[in-house]
């Protein structure tokens, strides 16, 4: 039996989220077209005979001066700490090979490397061929794979290289567990990625979810959650006229979880302000992003 840790890294919005999603084809994490959407270090557990392969997914590396992009960055660092490997996604979109390269050297790694040339849906195969030369000149102990998360290619192949990696060692978890967050804290992250659709700029990213409460009865779940926001001016946006907004995130967001956890869901949304919340240690910890490392 081989079982082991892979530590997804990148950018954000290179696809992470996706790649793991697709990677499992169960979607453990939440993904969106805006940039740092994934929080927390989420483990994807991915099951075959002898092999176990956990895929941790990272926020986007990215430095901020706030409280909470601090926590993000040490929660990378975290996940590259216990891991086997690390598979370092790239947005091949963005054309951006000398920036990406300086960005893998900044990590220093002690850890093999597999560097994912991600959505080559959207590129050419001559940018595909001078990215392949450019990274395995720099690298030339990593393995580089082109992929689309998006569109499930190359998923085999990243399989391959991460299997070569994982060392002998028992099951870790049970069969049927694909993540170790639970449904509370996934409806958390759904009602995180109805507002990174719903709202505009930067109101999501400054934004928190907490479940006040979630009870599950037989196959009913009644949850009861607050969006706090950054600054009171953005309380009316979020809430919207005559509370549309609210209601649109919040039906959205029950359709969702209905589909995911295959039941019957009742969310009762409310919006309160928190101001300056991803400064202060104690907001911080009670929206539960402190000591998650
Ligand atoms: N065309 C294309 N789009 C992709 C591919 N993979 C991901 N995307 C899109 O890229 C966007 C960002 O995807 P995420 O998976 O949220 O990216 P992430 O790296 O987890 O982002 P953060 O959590 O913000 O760090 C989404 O709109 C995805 O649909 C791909 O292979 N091709
Ligand atoms: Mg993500």
């Amino acid at each position: 039996m081989k079982s082991g840790l892979v530590a997804v890294v990148g950018r954000p919005n290179a696809g992470k989220s996706t790649f793991v999603n697709a990677f499992l084809s169960k979607k453990v994490s939440i993904v969106s077209p805006k940039a740092q959407t994934t929080r927390d270090n989420i483990l994807g557990i991915y099951h075959e005979k002898d092999l176990e392969i956990a895929l941790s997914d990272t926020p986007g590396i990215f430095e901020g001066k706030e409280g909470l992009y601090k926590l993000m960055l040490k929660n990378v660092k975290g996940a590259l700490q216990g891991a086997d490997c690390v598979f370092y996604l790239i947005d091949a979109s963005k054309g951006d090979n000398e920036g990406e390269a300086k960005t893998i050297k900044d990590l220093r790694l002690s850890i093999p490397l597999i560097i994912g040339y991600n959505k080559i849906d959207l590129v050419t195969v001559p940018e595909g061929q001078a990215a392949r030369e450019f990274f395995t000149n720099a690298f030339p102990n990593a393995k580089f794979i082109e992929l689309s998360a998006l569109r499930n290619y190359g998923l085999a192949e990243c399989k391959e290289a991460f299997k070569a990696y994982m060392p002998e060692g028992p099951a870790f978890y049970e069969e049927n567990r694909y993540s170790d967050h639970g449904q509370e804290f996934m409806a958390r992250e759904v009602i995180r990625e109805k507002m990174l659709r719903f709202l505009k700029d930067e109101i999501p990213h400054t934004a928190a979810v907490k479940i006040d409460s979630f009870t599950k009865k037989g196959d009913s779940i009644s949850i009861e959650a607050t969006v706090y926001v950054d600054s009171k001016g953005h309380l009316p946006i979020v809430v919207g006229k005559n509370g549309e907004m609210v209601k649109k995130i919040s039906m959205a967001a029950r359709q969702q979880m209905e589909k995911d956890f295959h039941a019957h869901v009742s969310l009762y949304l409310d919006c309160k302000a928190a101001p300056n919340w991803r400064s202060s240690a104690k907001w911080l910890a009670y929206l539960g992003y402190a000591g998650n490392d």
